[in-house]
């Protein structure tokens, strides 16, 4: 396909998708535009009806990134000119969240995969005075992407919350790449040590070199000397991942190994990426890893024919390239 007209159908069909969103959250909340913050300074808003009380039981068993509204708070996506990713965070008295704590050393995470757990980004938009993010579009292409907002609201808990975002175009599914313990990326190796146990937290530990020599001088990113985030295969589900140790606690050294704890709720596959800065620069090493019994059934697997039946990935005909 020719690729101006491909473009200009990305551009169009994102703005189809956000209109719509845009349209959705102007029926479903108050549409005024927020001049002032109505916080008083000290009340603290209670989710008062038993059925909210209800909800957030059940939100507190789930993994983050599975609901696009919890608590209170609302992942929106809102129009935005071509070549740019734009959302609000709706607050529990319906009107855009202006204010969000620092929580590794952002007020906004925004990571975005596909559905077939290719085009990790992970970004930081800015925040406008009337409660709009944005940022420069991470989605690479086109797909169904997952797109992740990892925040903490002044006054209330760090959640992360999740909405689809279609980017229209040529669908190439691509396989999810062999479990393995070694990966490398912009020219530096990473190999990964320990073992993702399911219903438990896993530490796991990242160990990066260069032209066969240990990095020692790994520099801070995000108050740490390593971000990961973890993405179950299937459902995209957002898992909890904490470095250990913080750069300047006298005992966190900066490489060439870097340790999280992993929170993984389930047997299955997880695709990790692990952000980390060196030579001024943020590298992003994916690895794929099982935990508990391997779940190959359904799934496509590289370079083989599978069993497609009851799974939404690997349609019959699929391509993969
Ligand atoms: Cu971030």
């Amino acid at each position: 396909m020719n690729t101006v007209t491909r473009l200009g159908g990305f551009a169009l069909g994102l703005a189809a998708v956000f209109g719509a969103a845009y349209g959705i959250g102007q029926v479903a909340g108050p549409a005024a535009p927020v001049a002032e913050s109505s916080h008083d300074g000290g009340a603290v808003h209670q989710p008062g009806p038993a059925d909210q009380g209800e909800h957030d039981e059940a939100a507190d068993r789930l993994p983050g990134g599975l609901l696009v509204s919890d608590r209170g708070y609302t992942l929106e996506p809102v129009a935005a000119p071509a070549g740019e990713f734009a959302f609000r965070i709706g607050g529990p008295d319906g009107r855009p969240m202006t204010r969000f704590d620092v929580a590794h050393d952002k007020r906004m995470h925004l990571i975005v995969a596909r559905r077939d757990l290719s085009g990790f980004r992970h970004v930081h938009p800015d925040l406008a005075p009337d409660g709009t993010w944005r940022v420069a579009t991470p989605l690479a292409g086109p797909g169904q992407w997952r797109a992740f907002a990892d925040f903490a609201p002044t006054g209330g808990e760090p959640l992360t919350l999740g909405v689809d975002v279609t980017v229209p175009g040529p669908l190439a599914e691509r396989p999810l790449p062999a479990p393995g313990t070694s990966t490398t990326v912009d020219g530096y190796t990473v190999t990964l040590t320990g073992v993702v146990r399911p219903g438990g937290t896993s530490p796991l530990t990242l160990t990066v070199s260069r032209d066969g020599r240990p990095v020692t001088d790994l520099e801070p990113y995000l108050g740490a000397y390593g971000h990961l985030v973890a993405l179950r295969r299937g459902d995209l589900a957002y898992l909890h991942v904490h470095p250990e140790g913080t750069p300047g606690d006298g005992r966190t050294r900066p490489g060439p190994a870097v340790t999280f704890l992993a929170e993984v709720p389930s047997a299955g596959s997880y695709r990790l990426y692990l952000d980390f800065r060196h030579g001024g620069s943020v590298h992003t090493a994916e690895f794929t890893v099982v935990a508990g019994t391997p779940t190959t059934g359904g799934y496509p697997t590289p370079g083989g024919s599978a069993p497609t039946e009851g799974a939404d990935h690997g349609t019959p005909g699929h391509g993969h390239n």
